[in-house]
Order: C-alpha cells, then sequence, then structure tokens
C-alpha cells in the first residue's frame, strides 16, 4: 500500500470532472487501498479520488469512531434526497477550514463495491453529508464553493501564507 499525495484548494486538477469506472480490477482495488490507508493517515473520515489526482469515480469513507467500518463507493448516484441539514464540514483539501454547509438529511444511494457488487442503501446524518461532500469532489466541486466568494478569497489567501510559511 502508499500513502497518496492530497491536493490543496485552490489547486486547478481539484476542478476535473471525474469518469465512470468501466471495470473493478485489482488496478481498482490498489487504489482503493491506497486511498484508504492515506484517509486514515490524514486522518479523515472520508476521501475522493479527485482529491488524490486520480479522476474515477471512487470515494473511500469510515465515519466509525474505532475507524473499522470502511465504504467503499464505486461510481455512487443519489436516487432520492429529503430533508435539510447544516453542519459544520470540513475538508483535506481545505486544510484547518471549517465552516456551515446546507445538504440533504436523508439520501438513497446506489453504488458498486470494492468486489464489484451493487450496493443500495438509505443513509442520514453524517454518513449523508460526508457522502454528498465526497460525490461534491467527483463533480470537481467543494465544500467552501457554497461559502461567499470573500469567505473563499480569505480562505485562499490564509492557505497560500500557510504554505509559504512551511517552505
Ligand atoms: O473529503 C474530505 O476532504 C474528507 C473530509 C470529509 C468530511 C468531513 C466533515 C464533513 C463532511 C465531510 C474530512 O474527513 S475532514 C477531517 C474530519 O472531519 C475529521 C478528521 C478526524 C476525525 C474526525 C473528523
Ligand atoms: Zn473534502
Amino acid at each position: 500500500m502508499a500513502l497518496l499525495k492530497i491536493l490543496h484548494f485552490p489547486d486547478s486538477k481539484l476542478r476535473i470532472v471525474a469518469k465512470p469506472v468501466t471495470l473493478v480490477d485489482d488496478n481498482i482495488r490498489k487504489i482503493v487501498a491506497d486511498m484508504f490507508e492515506t484517509m486514515y493517515d490524514a486522518p479523515g473520515i472520508g476521501l475522493a479520488a479527485t482529491q488524490v489526482n486520480i479522476h474515477q469515480q471512487i470515494i473511500v469513507i469510515d465515519i466509525s469512531e474505532d475507524k473499522n467500518q470502511p465504504l467503499c463507493l464505486i461510481n455512487p448516484q443519489i436516487s432520492d434526497k429529503d430533508g435539510l441539514q447544516i453542519t459544520e464540514e470540513g475538508c483535506l483539501s481545505v486544510p484547518s477550514i471549517f465552516d456551515k454547509v446546507e445538504r440533504a438529511e436523508n439520501i438513497t444511494v446506489q453504488a458498486l463495491n470494492e468486489k464489484a457488487e451493487t450496493i443500495s442503501f438509505n443513509a442520514d446524518g453524517l454518513l449523508a453529508v460526508c457522502i454528498q461532500h465526497e460525490m461534491d469532489h467527483l463533480n470537481g466541486k467543494l465544500f467552501v464553493d457554497y461559502l461567499s466568494s470573500l469567505k473563499r478569497q480569505r480562505i485562499a489567501k490564509k492557505l497560500s501564507k500557510q504554505r509559504e510559511k512551511s517552505l
């Protein structure tokens, strides 16, 4: 397994729209394993392939406290959503920035898992937020896009200062 480099806002590669996976093979399973390792190491509760510069529709998630409930979603789709929730979100591609975002409260998801099986389930609360956040990444969208352009500019400035300091 390998740790992958996470792209940071405002990197333009975060805006690339991911393509569907056509075959879930060992190459895809290696990407999934590396993504889990990268997510647990960060640490985070989710990671989309876009964030590690892989432009295929792959998401990994684990919202459990003990980090023992891995969930891999390949070619995810939301067929139903209802209700609204406002949650403080973070993002491994926008380090140390947190802000409130409004998302659907309940969603119905279809996807393939790493064994190429079709899965379908309902999600609510944090899991629903995380799936919507990660699916946005696959579409080249970041949670800061829901904030005002003034806030987004301030965040870009803050991150570029942080980067300068760390060089
Ligand atoms: O997509 C990402 O960048 C991962 C992101 C997922 C996410 C968090 C919160 C709301 C929506 C989506 C993160 O994991 S940020 C880090 C984080 O939230 C966290 C890290 C360690 C323990 C608990 C949470
Ligand atoms: Zn994110």
